[in-house]
């Protein structure tokens, strides 16, 4: 049983109160307050909130009875403190990556009059986190846990992106640059800490059960199961269809170490080798196209479905072996996963 979205929902706008509230005390002038209330608004609504939701429901399963009225808004604000985070992340993101939608509208630096502002929009939003946390947190013996645990996770997310556009580079076109080693460290930490640790370690700390057992057993499920879902997101790039995924898939043209192209090559005839080098990592959709006639002829579909069940089993599998002798709880763990398995977007 997980809160739905429209109960997620209803907590933001006095979050976004908070938050102007806050620029008040420095006389902030009005075209700059709406500027900011419009950036919150814009680049925190519309997704999943995969993340946030599972802060609230994992703090549900780890007490083990109903929240308190109290209990539930405070979870669900260091929930939107992710989604917050990962607006940061992804208004910084599609510009690095050349994206053209995100969630189903032009991305934030492509809407009129933004442009380069969404730099410096994509800052005010990882600011908005500190500040709520203060206003909520700043009382509670693990306020210092909870910022290090932001601050941490952000510098490894920040590392995972700088390993993925390293592998990357625009105008170098190299495949044996790609190896699934490079591409484990890139999801790890670019995707896996932010979206799947964080949410279950803070239900912890404000659950007061992270103890180091209990934060390890969880970083153990946790890591994999994050790379799970950039597996997902790197599939749905290529082989979803984009009204549904709410953005375009960009990997090909941006020449990214992805699972896909990972592979490819290790699938790939001579012939379908040229192809690849002759036509990837080019910002040109003829080449794409190429690209992705020859991810559809090695049945990548099979190779990823392959994947998904046997990562899932054995996701399963360690799940089934947690302690939960310190009040960890295995049901979080299934829940989460339950979220994700099988997704089409
Ligand atoms: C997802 O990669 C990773 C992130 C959004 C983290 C970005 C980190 C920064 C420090 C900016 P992706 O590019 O595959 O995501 P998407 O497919 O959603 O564009
Ligand atoms: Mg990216
Ligand atoms: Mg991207
Ligand atoms: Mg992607």
């Amino acid at each position: 049983m997980s809160i739905t979205r429209e109960q997620f929902e209803e907590i933001f706008p006095q979050l976004v109160q908070d938050l102007t509230n806050h620029c008040c005390q420095y006389g902030l002038p009005e075209k700059a307050l709406v500027w900011y209330r419009n950036s919150l608004n814009h680049n925190t609504q519309g997704g999943k909130y995969n993340r946030g939701i599972s802060v609230v429901d994992s703090t549900t399963l780890l007490l083990g009875r109903t929240l308190t009225s109290d209990e539930y808004f405070k979870s669900a604000t260091l929930g939107w403190m992710i989604e917050l985070l990962q607006a940061f992340f992804l208004v910084s993101d599609d510009i690095m990556d050349s994206s053209k939608t995100r969630r189903g509208s032009p991305c934030w630096y492509l809407m009129p009059n933004v442009g380069m502002i969404a730099i410096n929009d994509a800052f005010m939003l990882e600011s908005a986190i500190y500040i709520l946390l203060k206003k909520y947190f700043r009382q509670e013996k693990y306020y210092v846990d909870l910022m290090e645990l932001f601050h941490e996770v952000t510098f490894q997310t920040e590392l995972g992106q700088t390993c993925d556009l390293l592998t990357a580079p625009e105008d170098k076109v190299d495949l044996d640059n790609f190896s699934l080693d490079k591409y484990t460290f890139i999801v790890i930490y670019k995707t896996a800490f932010y979206s799947f640790y964080l949410p279950v370690a803070l239900a912890l700390y404000f659950s007061n059960l992270a103890t180091e057992k209990n934060l390890k057993q969880a970083q153990d499920i946790l890591i994999p199961m994050g790379e799970y879902f950039q597996v997902q997101d790197d599939y749905l790039d290529n082989f979803a269809d984009p009204e549904t995924l709410g953005k375009i898939g960009t990997d090909i043209q941006d020449n990214k170490c992805s699972w896909l192209i990972n592979q490819a090559l290790k699938r790939v005839n001579p012939e379908q080798r040229k192809i690849l080098e002759e036509n990837y990592g080019q910002k040109d959709g003829k080449k794409e196209a190429e690209v992705k006639k020859v991810f559809k002829d090695l049945d990548l579909e099979k190779v990823y479905q392959g994947y998904e069940e046997e990562r899932v089993d054995e996701i399963r599998r360690k799940i089934a072996e947690i302690d939960e002798s310190e009040g960890l709880k295995k049901t979080v763990f299934e829940a989460f996963l339950s979220k994700i398995y099988k997704r089409q977007k």
